[in-house]
């Protein structure tokens, strides 16, 4: 078994990634089938962030900021692999031989090519197109088998296993098909201001980011869209909003939504909201204590990843000169 996921450096993380992504990975670092010797792989995805408009004077920063996320949420570095993504070479090499063999219609019919191109209309670039296939070589480098992420990113990673039957069919087996694994409820947080969207780094209005304060925090639920009626009902057609801020209070605090209804039973918005802002606060103190050690001491954080970027490479280039074989490069 072979675990492996990554968040792009495209901002300050928030709640959707956390809940979607590397609450998970923490659960698995934790469970009883966590394997010691291999661990898990979880990378700083740097070059799927150059596919949008950005800052280069601040991506050295951005970067460190993802790694210290990782760090201060409880991923151990003694326990799995971290790095960058540009670190490791082979990302960018493999990526290049899996394109020759992706199907454009395939990059097409991909929601997320399709949303960023409506966002970013001055900046549609080719490597926003191939971004799937880079993804795929993310995973497929190390024979990932399993991807836990948030289920934004489920179709990508369908895509990854349809580039692995490919590849095995045409030049021998060689990649494992990974699968996707979701947060068992609520895989996709919506953004507070408009719960048609999701929560998304490149849309910040609507995010409660990790490294809010606690003020912050409160007036950003207290403002957050309802819906009309009052009742605190789940019911993603006709109370999308209310059905978010339950997903979050459920994946926060534990509690079943059901549970979370009864409690809230003829009181109103106002007083689900002060609850919800208090278990998100309570949360995500531990978080931000922990940060704020590894903000004191980034040459840590820069040392934890050189030594990651290391153990990866050993895989990276094992996996490289079998696939050159295969392909009859070498
Ligand atoms: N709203 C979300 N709900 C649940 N999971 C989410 N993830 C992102 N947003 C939500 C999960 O976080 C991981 C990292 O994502 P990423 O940064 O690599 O790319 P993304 O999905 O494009 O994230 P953002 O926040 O929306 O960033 P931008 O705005 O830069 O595109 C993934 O596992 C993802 O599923």
């Amino acid at each position: 078994m072979r675990i492996l996921s990554g968040i792009q450096p495209t901002g300050t993380l928030h709640i959707g990634n956390y809940l979607g992504a590397i609450k998970q990975w923490v659960e698995l670092q934790n469970s009883k089938n966590f394997d010691e010797k291999t661990g898990c792989i979880f990378i700083v995805v740097d070059l799927h962030s150059l596919t949008v408009d950005y800052d280069p004077k601040q991506m050295q920063k951005m970067i460190l900021d993802v790694a210290m996320d990782y760090l201060a949420a409880g991923i151990d570095p003694k326990k799995n692999t971290i790095f960058v993504q540009s670190h490791v070479k082979e990302h960018a090499e493999l990526s290049w031989l899996l394109q020759t063999i992706t199907p454009m219609g395939e990059l097409e019919r991909m929601t997320q090519y399709k949303d960023k191109s409506k966002q970013n209309k001055e900046n549609i670039n080719a490597g926003l197109f191939a971004y799937p296939v880079l993804m795929a070589a993310d995973i497929l480098l190390y024979k990932t088998t399993i991807v836990p992420v948030g289920d934004d990113q489920a179709q990508h990673v369908e895509l990854t296993r349809e580039i692995a039957r490919k590849f095995n069919n045409k030049f021998g087996q060689t990649f494992p098909e990974p699968k996707t694994q979701l947060q068992k409820s609520g895989a996709r947080i919506m953004s507070l201001t408009n719960p048609m969207q999701k929560m998304s780094k490149s849309i910040p209005q609507g995010c409660i980011f990790l490294t809010d304060s606690e003020q912050t925090i409160r007036e950003k639920i207290k403002t957050a869209v309802t819906d009309s009626g009052k009742e605190i009902k789940f019911n993603e057609t006709n109370k999308p909003a209310i059905s978010n801020l339950l997903t979050i209070y459920h994946l926060f605090s534990g509690k079943s939504i059901p549970e979370i209804e009864k409690n809230y039973e003829n009181k109103g918005y106002g007083d689900f909201k002060t609850g919800l802002a208090d278990v998100v606060v309570d949360n995500l103190r531990k978080f931000q204590e922990n940060r704020k050690k590894f903000e004191k001491d980034p040459e840590l954080v820069k040392k934890i990843l050189t030594q990651g970027a290391k153990k990866a490479q050993k895989i990276a280039e094992e996996t490289m000169e079998e696939v050159k074989k295969k392909m009859g490069l070498i």
